[in-house]
């Protein structure tokens, strides 16, 4: 019998709601407590570093503005092993510490419902990802089609005017994003400038070997490859020395997800940026003045501001020819207008 009522008295106090009831007087402090759960390493990986950064300043603006309230986060990071996700995030869920958790990337949707049906009231906060009809899940995934298709329109633009050659997309892994919109994507932006472009397409296998990638990338660059769009988190730095050793007349980078123009000038000759910052941050913004619509799926692109391509960094300039910027100006006009609609 006391074995039956101490259970019982631990697993009611592991009940206990976390956030302040409406029942307490107001002066008691608004307590939220949100978890990043890092599916990777920030570090290496700008998409993750912006996820951080952007509800960390939804947290810190919700604080600052009454001293009545208060938003913890901590972030997690939960390493390159993936077989060890759905164990972590479910750890997390099963601490009953987290109003909610926060993280990116298109695996997490199907790992969050998993955990939600035995932790059916932690709610989840996805960007990068695609789910709707779970009423503790929202996410937003970005337009992809719209990102890549300016990369391969870029490279193809460049490859025209530099004496030809192939087009290259070098992928940390292969999953259903890559291989069913960001590729085709790349594809179609290139095949838009020159139909007759190939593109040489090769996987590093994870997100973090440098060496791997700059392995392949000079492979491909011997095989005629000039332009090389990388989507490889950490491994990128790879693709660089490589473009970098085999000489500016011969490889150049286009960079994905941050502005990476600065990473070796002049070698970066274009980003095609996702404002994942601006999307955590407005997105916690919304949970913690409790209007972020769980159960929905947002598709965001170019027209929301979410996608984005770098056009006014001088290192752009100082990169790409005046006549190659002209033509990408154009066809970036006609995407931000409407004109050129690419659905996701
Ligand atoms: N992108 C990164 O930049 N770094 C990563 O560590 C990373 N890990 C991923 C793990 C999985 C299982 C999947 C499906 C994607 C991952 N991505 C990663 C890719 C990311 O979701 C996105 O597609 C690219 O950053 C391009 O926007």
């Amino acid at each position: 019998m006391a074995v039956i009522a101490i259970a019982l008295t631990l697993t009611l106090a592991n009940c206990k709601p976390r956030q302040t009831s409406k029942a307490q007087p107001a002066s008691q402090p608004q307590a939220v407590s949100i978890a990043v759960f890092i599916p990777g390493a920030a570090s290496g990986s700008p998409i993750y570093e912006m996820l951080a950064a952007g509800v960390k300043r939804a947290a810190g603006e919700y604080n600052a503005a009454s001293a009545g309230q208060s938003a913890a986060v901590q972030v997690i990071e939960a390493g390159y092993n993936q077989a060890e996700w759905e164990a972590k995030l479910t750890a997390l869920a099963a601490s009953g510490n987290y109003d909610l958790i926060v993280s990116s990337n298109p695996s997490l949707p199907a790992l969050a419902q998993a955990v939600r049906e035995k932790f059916p009231s932690q709610r989840f906060l996805l960007l990068d990802g695609e789910l709707s009809g779970d009423p503790g899940i929202y996410t937003l995934k970005y337009n992809q089609r719209e990102q890549s298709y300016m990369a391969g329109y870029l490279a193809a633009l460049y490859i025209a005017e530099s004496g030809g050659g192939r087009a290259g997309l070098i992928a940390g892994q292969e999953y259903p994003a890559m291989l069913q919109t960001i590729l085709p994507g790349y594809r179609e932006g290139a095949a838009a400038v020159d139909l007759g472009i190939e593109v040489d397409f090769r996987v590093v296998g994870n997100w973090y070997d440098a060496a791997k990638c700059a392995e392949l990338a000079a492979g491909m660059i011997k095989a005629g490859v000039r332009v090389i769009l990388t989507v490889a988190g950490g491994a990128n730095e790879g693709a660089v020395q490589a473009a970098v050793e085999a000489g500016a007349d011969n490889a150049r980078i286009i960079w994905f997800d941050t502005n990476g123009y600065d990473a070796r000038p002049p070698y970066i000759i274009g980003s095609c940026v996702i404002r994942q910052d601006m999307a955590a941050y407005n997105k916690t913004k919304l949970f913690l003045g409790g209007a972020l619509p769980f159960g929905s799926a947002e598709l965001a692109g170019l027209r929301d501001g979410y996608v984005d391509f770098i056009e006014d960094d001088p290192l752009y300039a100082a990169a790409v020819s005046a006549p190659v910027r002209e033509k990408m100006g154009v066809m970036l006009r006609r995407l931000r207008s409407g004109e050129l609609a690419l659905e996701d």
